[in-house]
């Protein structure tokens, strides 16, 4: 069984899953609007990977004879019609940094309530962070680089769309 705490900490984290994922599905419309048709895949794909870190915690839930309730009502889709491409990867990146805390706070709980098999699920999870961290880093310092540079650009989002897959 999960402590209260443990159950708490799990579903706020589940919660904050699916908000990353409506988070990437926004940017991915948005930019999919803008034409960056490279980005754009890249953004959907990830939206779905939020899908999978979101579903993985429900099924931890629920096999711990927990709760997994989903309560979206702290949504915190921001206003990014007029953002710049460097702003919206500098959002996200942003982002990524808050999650890998809110991770490591799940972990020092685990901890604390001596829960040694949710301490070792959340370890996928700090892997995970590192590497969220760094991709999103990566892009933002090629976006960087390329600046004004339009030609830049068109090649950058042309190696968006396979970027993700050979990150991993
Ligand atoms: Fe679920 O890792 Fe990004 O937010």
């Amino acid at each position: 069984m999960l402590s209260e705490k443990i159950q708490k900490g799990l579903t706020r984290q589940l919660n904050r899953e699916s908000e990353s994922s409506q988070l990437y599905l926004s940017m991915a419309s948005w930019s999919e609007r803008k034409g960056y048709e490279g980005v754009c895949e890249f953004l959907y794909d990830h939206s779905n990977e939020e899908r999978i870190h979101m579903l993985k915690l429900i099924r931890y839930i629920n096999k711990r004879g927990g709760n997994a309730i989903l309560n979206n009502d702290r949504m915190l889709i921001p206003n990014i019609t007029s953002l710049s491409l460097k702003e919206l990867f500098m959002k996200l990146f942003e982002h990524e940094k808050t999650i890998s805390k809110e991770i490591n706070l799940l972990v020092e709980i685990s901890l604390q309530e001596k829960d040694y098999f949710t301490y070792n699920f959340l370890q996928w999870y700090v892997k995970e962070q590192i590497e969220e961290e760094s991709l999103i880093k990566t892009i933002l310092d090629k976006i960087e680089l390329i600046r004004e540079d339009k030609g830049g650009l068109y090649l950058f989002d042309k190696d968006m769309k396979n970027f993700h897959k050979n990150f991993e």
